[in-house]
């Protein structure tokens, strides 16, 4: 295995010490590694322009914002090619979390999940991307639309 030198601040390395013990890791090595392999894989979906991808966006509002919902709702419909479906939860009084679920080539679905997180209101917008090519690629029945296999493989490091 080749061995990589980094060199970090004290704050960085700090924050890393509190995201392993938070995440229970033994060393290290293996907390970046995960954190490293985290950050290609939404780079590699990200840069991938017209590859098909899903995503899933998650955000907090305030419903209670002058035109905020009618505004969120209508992005949505006028993209309802790519948004698929939302998950509402009324977080507190005021507040609102939601994680919609996207779908198409990852250009459009990073814009439209830039313009949503832009919306004046929507706070802690942040988005995951995950490759939706190759889904189908192997397996039976093409004929049929969900007869593939679920493979939650990690791509080599
Ligand atoms: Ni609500």
């Amino acid at each position: 295995m080749p061995r990589l030198t980094i060199t970090v601040d004290d704050d960085f390395a700090a924050e890393i010490d509190s995201f392993m013990s938070a995440r229970g890791y033994a060393n290290r090595s293996e907390a970046i590694r995960d954190l490293a392999r985290s950050g290609l894989q939404q780079a590699a979906v990200e840069i991938g322009g017209p590859r098909p991808c899903v995503a899933a966006l998650i955000y907090i509002y305030n419903h209670e914002m002058r035109d905020l919902p009618k505004r969120l709702t209508r992005g949505f419909h006028h993209r309802h090619d790519l948004a698929q479906a939302t998950l509402h939860m009324h977080l507190d009084h005021d507040s609102c979390l939601e994680v919609t679920l996207l779908k198409g080539r990852g250009s459009e679905v990073q814009e439209l999940a830039d313009h949503i997180i832009a919306e004046r209101g929507v706070r802690h917008g942040h988005v995951v991307y995950l490759p939706a090519d190759g889904a189908h690629d192997r397996g039976r029945g093409e004929s049929r639309g969900h007869a593939h296999k679920h493979n939650h493989e990690r791509r080599a490091p």
